[in-house]
């Protein structure tokens, strides 16, 4: 028998004083649980795949702090290392070796980075890229594509996934008109719209930007030969092409979602996984773009906590920790078997249902489906994810609290784990 009430007390009395002292009661919208209905859980502590909230009740977690914690939360390894880099201090605001070692782990992994600048979030990476693709070009019209999320910079929060889908928000308010007049968006998946585009705005597009494997809009994969055709339509109208990996990196390949489909594009946006769980980000490409970043050239970025020895010791050892031969095939084996344990649940309960996975993210929308785009994946039945979530929660799964976010797995995730979930969701999908 499933057990299928928790005692929420002490998250309710926490995350009720949380809305008096902070918007929403949240240090990040999603994190509310305003699409999923009910209370987010307040966490107390996390470790391997499971997080324990502050009433004691224990979930097997498919967030995973959004990404990072692809090794497992708080692994061994990586807090042992963090010990001892703490006896050297926290902040250097200075060269370090650190930041030397890291950089080489992701060159050496990722194909398009030639050269690599630390950063604190994917939003800063995404400020920074943005930034660097105007100047290297000198043209300011870029292409996003729909339901895709670049983090909160102003310049993208232009029909942007995530948080922004998850509210349904149009957009922000704040957002002055000129900081997105240059922003033109696609469907994802739709080549003919990004030449069209292109034909229309003829030497004025400085690059286009995506998630080469969307989890900002729920998960959707590219079309065979999406990826190719980009990187084709850039070179013959003399823009950039990014790849946002901040989500795929070191997860849907070790050197991201360039490695798996074998497209190199010129630019490439990193966080998450290479903080290990610390607050990093990074972008990196062609040593001819990036040697225009100050101080080497003209174009100015900078952050007080950038490479600091903390989150490049977590990023090491997290990346180190992935280099141990097996890692990808068993992260492949355990999420194909999740996801399609889920969608097969899902047939088996009279739920029209459609996903996937590749590697280590994963994601199912409450529609027949396919999802091409971010209009197919608006097609599905929110609110009956809404009841989905809740019903696993109450069961001892903590999903992403959203339709449009993907769900991450981790090397900690055994077939107990899995084998878990798929019983839980079976008895949540026979009763919603
Ligand atoms: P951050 O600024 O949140 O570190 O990164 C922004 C970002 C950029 N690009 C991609 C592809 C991303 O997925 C993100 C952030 N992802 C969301 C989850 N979908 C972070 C969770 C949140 O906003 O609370």
């Amino acid at each position: 028998m499933v057990n299928t009430t928790i005692k929420t007390t002490k998250s309710q009395e926490v995350f009720a004083a949380a809305q008096n002292l902070m918007p929403g009661g949240v240090s990040s919208p999603v994190r509310a649980f305003k699409s999923v209905g009910g209370q987010p859980i307040v966490f107390d502590r996390v470790k391997g795949a499971y997080i324990w909230d502050v009433d004691g009740n224990k979930y097997i977690d498919y967030v995973g702090t959004w990404g990072p914690a692809i090794c497992g939360h708080a692994h061994p390894e990586v807090i042992a290392a963090l010990h001892e880099a703490l006896e050297k201090g926290t902040s250097f605001g200075a060269p370090s070796v650190l930041e030397n070692v890291l950089a080489e782990m992701v060159i050496d992994a990722v194909p398009s980075i030639e050269m690599v600048r630390f950063v604190n979030s994917g939003t800063e990476a995404c400020m920074g890229v943005l930034r660097l693709m105007r100047a290297f070009t000198n043209r300011e019209k870029i292409i996003k594509f729909e339901g895709c999320y670049h983090g909160h910079a102003d310049a993208f929060l232009v029909k942007a996934g995530s948080g922004v889908a998850t509210l349904g928000l149009p957009d922000s308010p704040g957002v002055p008109k000129l900081a997105t007049s240059t922003t033109l968006t696609a469907p994802f998946n739709d080549l003919e719209a990004v030449k069209a585009l292109f034909e229309e705005n003829r030497d004025e597009i400085a690059g286009v930007i995506l998630e080469p494997v969307v989890g900002n809009a729920g998960f959707i994969a590219p079309d065979a030969g999406f990826l190719e055709g980009l990187r084709e339509l850039t070179h013959e109208y003399g823009a950039l092409l990014v790849f946002d990996e901040v989500m795929t990196g070191f997860r849907i390949a070790y050197g991201g979602a360039q490695e798996k489909f074998g497209v190199t594009p010129d630019l490439t946006t990193l966080g998450k996984v290479i903080g290990g769980g610390l607050p990093v980000g990074a972008y990196g490409g062609r040593r001819d773009i990036m040697s225009m970043v100050a101080p080497a050239g003209p174009v100015y970025q900078a952050g007080t906590l950038s490479g600091n020895p903390l989150a490049m010791t977590a990023g090491i050892k997290t990346l180190e920790l992935l280099q141990k031969p097996g890692t990808y095939e068993s992260l492949e084996r355990i999420t194909k078997k999740l996801a399609d344990g889920l969608l097969q649940i899902a047939k088996e309960t009279g739920h029209a249902a459609c996903g996937g996975q590749i590697s280590a993210m994963f994601g199912l929308f409450f529609t027949a489906g396919p999802v091409h785009n971010y209009e197919d994946a608006k097609k599905s039945d929110t609110a009956k994810f809404g009841r989905f979530h809740r019903g696993m929660l109450e069961r001892g799964v903590y999903l992403a609290p959203s339709q449009f976010e993907a769900g991450f797995t981790s090397f900690a995730h055994t077939e107990e784990d899995i084998e878990q979930t798929l019983t839980v969701a079976r008895d949540v999908m026979s009763s919603l």
